[in-house]
């Protein structure tokens, strides 16, 4: 049986890393049977040093695009037989965006937009004994401010972040159009890599209601949150 790493379930998606998500889906919709195994303290022992990561009877994989490959291969996975070579190397280039752009908007939007931090300092250290909770998550907040900058996302301001994700969001929508899945009316691997990313802005659920701009913003697009939940009705019945 595969194991797959992650962070575990947060905000009420499925795990709050969308590579995590990536992996968890592209299972699902490939019928491929996996445990899950939660925690940070993972992030140790990952030949990578970033989850996900899969554990397969021994092989370790590293990764989501690299999972995702590995799999395919080991489990002959045909979710995206039907595409032609044009579709899949567009697939490719988009999910590149989403994880290397749309990505970094979701950090900051968490970790560093002001009317977040309290939230997400809560769900990801509310269980830190004290001394710990008084100062480790200033610092990993000040560790994903360098980052930021570092990538370049960090250096614009907030409503310029807002406007950098909100093209991708825009953009995902006129591809989508009245489609039921981005290439058609059957689901793709694609699918999972877009619904990993758009559940992190569309589903998450706080306990006060609380949304940030950016989740607000990802809800004016109708067709992305029906797609949201199409994805949840097929592939997240538990939820
Ligand atoms: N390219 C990697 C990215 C994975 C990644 O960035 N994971 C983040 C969480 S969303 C992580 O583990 N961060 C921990 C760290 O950087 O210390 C993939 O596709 O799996």
């Amino acid at each position: 049986m595969i194991t797959l790493y992650g962070f575990g379930k947060c905000f009420n998606v499925m795990d709050a890393s969308p590579f995590v998500v990536k992996v968890d889906l592209f299972m699902r919709m490939a019928n491929i049977p996996c445990q899950v195994k939660y925690g940070a303290k993972y992030l140790k022992v990952s030949p990578k040093g970033k989850l996900p990561f899969i554990d397969d009877g021994g092989k370790v994989v590293a990764d989501s695009e690299a999972i995702l490959s590995y799999l395919t291969e080991q489990y002959q996975v045909t979710l995206d037989a039907e595409l032609t070579p044009e579709q899949k190397a567009q697939a490719y280039l988009i999910t590149k965006s989403l994880d290397e752009s749309l990505y970094w908007c979701l950090v900051y939007s968490r970790w560093i937009l002001d009317e977040s931090w309290p939230l997400t300092k809560d769900a990801f250290f509310g269980t830190l004994p004290a001394p710990l909770c008084w100062f480790l998550p200033n610092i990993i907040r000040k560790t994903v401010k360098k980052n930021l900058y570092g990538q370049g996302v960090g250096r614009h301001s907030a409503e310029e972040i807002l406007a950098i994700a909100d093209k991708s969001l825009q953009s995902l929508s006129t591809l989508l159009a009245e489609k039921n899945f981005f290439f058609g009316e059957q689901h793709t691997s694609f699918d999972a890599v877009v619904y990993s990313h758009l559940c992190e802005f569309i589903s998450v659920r706080f306990d006060n209601g609380f949304e940030n701009v950016f989740t607000k913003q990802a809800k004016t697009y109708q067709n992305l949150v029906q797609f949201c939940q199409r994805i949840e009705d097929k592939f997240y019945q538990e939820k």
